[in-house]
């Protein structure tokens, strides 16, 4: 998969370089190329905000520096991408969005900073492949860079053969509406905390049964809005 990240700030994504999605990168798995939007700047300031039309609060990224930038990332690909512009006012991103979006061949990743992007760009990159508004939850980050760290770390894991064992990413939460299940490790006694006799027992049928149960059991005490609605409520 290629992705392209369009930033202002660069260094937040020196971190690709370490861990999983480094090796993945490594491995060839993962193409990430990280631009600096003021390279497609056209002023001696490099400037890419300005007053939003209409008054108002903050500044607003110009579109020319982005029209650049996303003409220059379709020149050199020579595809139709997808475009993600991280934002709190997109829908919500989730594990099954990352999943849909593990099969896309590229990847273009726009973040916004300020009070966001001139609503004209999410247009135009409309007439160069298809453009997915997203948020993360709902709370307000400075800008789209963390989110996007967020959403490829979560995308790449799920390409064939980032993770090792493809097992590990069967039963984690969110994979099928429910909570994980607690792990422990040796030793079975530390500091006054046991690891529960079912998981020292050796019988697969129970340690299935109460891991099964402590799922349910979680999810009804954490996030109850992932259970069907209660008839009983
Ligand atoms: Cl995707 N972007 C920003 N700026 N803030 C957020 C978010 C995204 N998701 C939650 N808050």
């Amino acid at each position: 998969m290629r992705v392209d990240v369009v930033t202002i700030f660069p260094a937040f994504f020196d971190v690709l370089e370490v861990s999983l999605l480094g090796k993945a990168r490594g491995a060839g798995l993962l193409d990430v190329r990280v631009h600096d939007l003021r390279d497609y700047t056209t002023d001696r300031h490099r400037t890419v905000d300005d007053t939003p039309y209409g008054g108002g609060a903050g500044m607003v990224m110009k579109p020319e520096p982005w029209g650049l930038a996303l003409d220059a990332i379709v020149a050199d690909a020579g595809d139709r991408p997808t475009f993600i512009f991280p934002a709190p006012a997109g829908e919500r991103f989730s594990q099954s969005t990352a999943r849909e979006l593990s099969e896309a061949s590229h990847l273009v990743f726009g973040c916004g900073r300020y009070e966001g992007i001139d609503e004209r760009v999410f247009a135009y990159a409309a007439t160069l492949g298809d453009v997915r508004l997203m948020s993360l939850g709902d709370y307000v980050l400075n800008g789209g860079e963390v989110a996007s760290m967020a959403m490829i770390e979560a995308i790449g894991r799920l390409i064939p053969g980032v993770v090792g064992n493809p097992e590990s990413l069967v039963e984690e939460s969110h994979e099928d509406g429910l909570l994980e299940y607690p792990s422990y490790t040796k030793p079975a006694s530390w500091r006054g905390h046991e690891v529960p006799d079912v998981l020292l027992s050796g019988h697969h049928g129970r340690v299935a049964e109460w891991r099964h149960a402590q799922r349910v059991e979680r999810t009804r005490e954490r996030r109850p809005d992932l259970l069907p609605a209660d008839p009983e409520a």
